[in-house]
């Protein structure tokens, strides 16, 4: 008889490598990528690790000691605003034996009190008193060990990495000019909530990144132009009315952001950078104004230094994990965070004018409608693909011709991951 030598099963790290390596260009992602507990783990590594990830908006936190928590994985982190008004990030454990420091998702305190021994940490991370120790005991050396925290423009990112990817600053360069104007940073919450999502958070962000399926969203398109990443040639008969308007509402938005001597130029680096990102000025439809019906305004105090109404949508969208728009009368900032493989939460802000007042200014349901509505008809979508990508007999297909920048954040994912093998 001859002894059968077994080949041994590929570890599952083996696996997703291969998965990364062979990924085919111009299709949708093989199913593991949405269902697979190992993938879900690489990711969370690889991405939401290492990358500049948006995280919050620093309204949230306008006064010193305001803080968010937010979950990142296995990750808690503090963004706290410290007694020098500068925003900071720190690992939510304590130095002592390990206690999660603050378990809520937002509040304010004078100091970080362990609820465990009550070890003491200033808002600037440093121990302040920690009872019964040795005279030897010195404090400086258990601060919370901190978090890369960038406020850019009123946005606030974390990066978790060692090494932050440097691209940060040349990225911030570009967009704060774009940004400033609208003074994100001075701005009042009037409203965020979180949603939970039925899917991987890489459909989140996929389908955040075409308008292909835009018909879906009978009350964004009555402002929106459904034509996002839509070019010349990609425009259908039936879509040839519609373009012709964007064109000429396209035109009237750059002559205003002229005359306001305000940057015009888009930028598109979805997957040429570490820090992907996409800057759009998109004009509206019907009164040009923000995203009440027919692009009416949602709110009657204008955002900043803005001065005209019909100021169009910057839109923003970042890699990995968030996307913003930003009207003359409000803003409101997206971040997807992943909470398991097949779930994920996306948290949605709605910002105004510091002056502006609800119920005099604008109505908290006019403001919030259309996104509300826009979210839940996402939620449906992203959760019909959870389910079809789960499904055995799933394969993937192939983009659209106006689905470029669903393909540019899937290279620029898949990119990350190899160079992570490398
Ligand atoms: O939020 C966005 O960026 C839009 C909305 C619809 C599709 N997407 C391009
Ligand atoms: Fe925080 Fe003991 S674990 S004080």
């Amino acid at each position: 008889m001859t002894a059968q030598t077994a080949v041994p099963a590929p570890a599952a790290h083996e696996v997703v490598d291969d998965l990364v390596r062979g990924r085919v260009a111009g299709q949708s992602l093989e199913a593991p990528f949405y269902t697979s507990e190992e993938v879900y783990r690489r990711d969370l590594d690889v991405i939401f690790a290492r990358n500049w990830i948006f995280v919050a908006a620093a309204a949230e936190i306008p006064e010193p000691g305001d803080y968010v928590t937010v979950d990142v994985g296995e990750y808690s982190v503090i963004v706290v605003r410290d007694d020098d008004e500068q925003v900071r990030a720190f690992h939510n454990v304590c130095r002592h034996r390990g206690s999660r420091l603050l378990p809520e998702r937002q509040g304010a305190v004078g100091n970080i009190v362990c609820p465990y021994h009550r070890w003491t940490y200033g808002v600037d991370g440093r121990l302040r008193f920690a009872e019964s120790q040795p005279a030897t005991f010195d404090t400086t050396c258990f601060s919370l060990r901190p978090v890369h925290v960038r406020d850019l423009a009123g946005l606030v990112f974390i990066c978790l990495a060692e090494q932050a990817p440097q691209d940060f600053d040349a990225v911030a360069e570009v967009l704060e000019p774009h940004l400033r104007p609208y003074e994100l940073g001075k701005a009042k919450v009037a409203a965020t909530y979180d949603l939970a999502e039925a899917g991987n958070w890489k459909l989140v962000m996929e389908n955040n990144r075409e308008c292909y399926h835009c018909d879906g969203h009978p009350e964004l398109i009555t402002a929106y132009f459904p034509l996002f990443a839509y070019e010349a040639e990609d425009i259908t008969p039936r879509l040839k009315p519609l373009y012709d308007r964007y064109v000429k509402a396209a035109e009237a938005l750059e002559k205003i952001r002229a005359a306001h001597g305000l940057p015009l130029t888009d930028h598109r680096e979805l997957d040429t950078r570490v820090v992907g990102f996409q800057l759009s000025h998109l004009p509206l439809d019907g009164e040009g104004k923000s995203f009440a019906p027919n692009g009416g305004a949602v709110c009657r105090t204008l955002m900043g230094q803005v001065q005209d109404a019909a100021f169009g949508d910057l839109s923003l969208h970042l890699q990995p994990n968030s996307w913003f728009h930003l009207l003359s009368d409000h803003a409101v900032v997206f971040s997807v965070l992943p909470t398991s493989t097949g779930t994920s939460t996306l948290r949605t802000t709605w910002l105004v004018h510091p002056a502006a007042v609800e119920g005099v200014d604008y109505d908290l349901d006019a403001l919030t409608a259309v996104w509300r509505a826009t979210n839940d008809q996402d939620r449906a979508l992203v959760a019909g693909t959870q389910a079809g990508c789960s499904d055995p007999g799933y394969v993937p297909g192939p983009y659209s011709m106006v689905e470029d920048d669903v393909e540019a954040f899937v290279n620029w994912y898949v990119t990350r991951l190899r160079e992570a093998i490398a």
